[in-house]
């Protein structure tokens, strides 16, 4: 049973025991029924049948595709292959304009291929791409876009289209966090050329490690499931310089058995969204980020930011969370601008992503999730009422 916190002197900051005995985290892993796995697992052993295209993934492909209702699923070992494969199968050369404030990996997805990530700065609102800030980083040298639908709210994606179809640019989605969610009703993975997926531990939806591109052009799901396999075409026959994307099979039947009960992840997250509300929403200077209730949500990540009127910094903020063993953390701060290397290739960066550097300095990511009691939450809000 977590201590009650009244005043100030009950921080663990100010020398009082923490809040929690052991660690709470943020992205503590969704898991679905264990026999399931066991079962699908046995299965898989007996067959002796562990990775290349095995009959676990084939159908993960297929209900995944059903369930996000689009046409061609092809799984890799990671969202960040995904990310890469996906980025070669569109030719993407040049420049391709993406946001700094996102995981890394989206930037490093381009870097890593020798094609210069352009930032551009974000809606302080909706954390994602500005169309406007688009618009003034494309050259002759832009070959694409590559938008994110940050904490599964949708990008612009009406206005981004409307910019690549103006300008004869590549448009694709890093779609990592929006598994299970839509925008006008429609399912993410729907959106630009192709989507891509991460199924990390962390994310709503997960397969260990592991990721998928999704797309409804059949010519492009042909393209990188030839480039996730060495850019085999059959025995003995290499027709592309693939490289090795493929997911195992163990992988899969993880996402089978999670696919099975993202239904309760959903209302889990959704609960703990709500509790969350109700108890941060009356602490001034504090905004919690809202989802959109007329989509499917999968109310995975709680996002706070600290507003100018709250009393302490975020860095105390967080160095108090986590003296209470509340691991909050401070997603994507800095932003990709200014790690390296493109901190040091591009230094002045900064200077054209103000929206960046403000939401980057103030967001506070919460633990959520299962594994964290409903009743718990009092006890988080509770410290960060103290701290406002
Ligand atoms: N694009 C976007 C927008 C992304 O967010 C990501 C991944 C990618 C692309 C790339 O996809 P992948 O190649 O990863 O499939 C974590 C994840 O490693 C990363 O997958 C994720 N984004 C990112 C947002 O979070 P770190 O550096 O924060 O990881 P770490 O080790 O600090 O773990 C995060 C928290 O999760 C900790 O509090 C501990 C907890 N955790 C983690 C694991 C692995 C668990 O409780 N159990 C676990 O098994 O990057």
């Amino acid at each position: 049973m977590p201590k009650s916190i009244e005043s100030p002197s009950d921080l663990a900051i100010n020398g009082a025991p923490p809040l929690f005995a052991e660690p709470v985290h943020v992205g503590r892993p969704n898991i679905g029924d264990r026999q399931t796995f066991d079962r699908m697992v046995d299965a898989m052993f007996e067959r002796a049948w562990l990775s290349n295209d095995g009959p676990l993934v084939r159908q993960l492909e297929e209900a995944l595709a059903a369930h996000l209702n689009v046409a061609h699923c092809v799984a890799m070992c990671n969202g960040t292959i995904a990310l890469e494969i996906a980025i070669r199968a569109l030719d993407l050369d040049g420049e391709v304009i993406v946001p700094s404030y996102t995981f890394v990996a989206t930037a490093h997805a381009l870097q890593w291929q020798e094609i210069t990530p352009i930032f551009a700065d974000i809606n302080p609102d909706t954390h994602t791409l500005d169309p406007d800030a688009v618009r003034r980083m494309i050259t002759p040298r832009t070959s694409g876009i590559l938008g994110v639908h940050l904490w599964g709210r949708a990008a612009d994606v009406e206005a981004l289209h409307a910019i690549a179809r103006e300008h004869n640019l590549r448009i694709m989605y890093d779609a990592s966090h929006a598994f299970g969610c839509t925008h006008d009703g429609v399912s993410i993975g729907n959106f630009g050329e192709c989507e891509v997926f991460s199924f990390h531990a962390t994310k709503f939806f997960n397969t260990f490690e592991g990721g998928a591109v999704v797309t409804n052009s059949d010519s492009l799901a042909a393209k990188m499931r030839l480039m996730r396999n060495f850019g085999f075409a059959g025995y003995d026959r290499v027709i592309y310089p693939g490289t090795n994307g493929k997911m195992t099979e163990i992988s899969a039947a993880m996402g089978l058995t999670n696919l099975r009960d993202v239904g309760a992840f959903v209302v889990a997250n959704k609960h703990r969204y709500a509790r969350y509300q109700e108890l941060l929403e009356p602490i001034p200077g504090l905004k919690m980020l809202r989802y959109d209730e007329d989509e499917s949500n999968n109310y995975q990540y709680i996002v706070v930011e600290l507003l100018p009127g709250f009393r302490t910094t975020r860095d105390e903020v967080v160095k108090a969370l986590h003296a209470e063993n509340v691991l909050a953390r401070k997603y994507f701060w800095p932003g990709c601008h200014r790690m390296e290397p493109y901190g040091s290739l591009y230094p002045h960066t900064w200077l054209v992503l103000p929206s960046t550097e403000l939401v980057a300095a103030r967001v506070i990511v919460l633990p959520t999730g299962s594994s964290l009691a409903t009743d718990d939450l009092a006890g988080i809000a509770a410290v960060l009422r103290q701290l406002a």
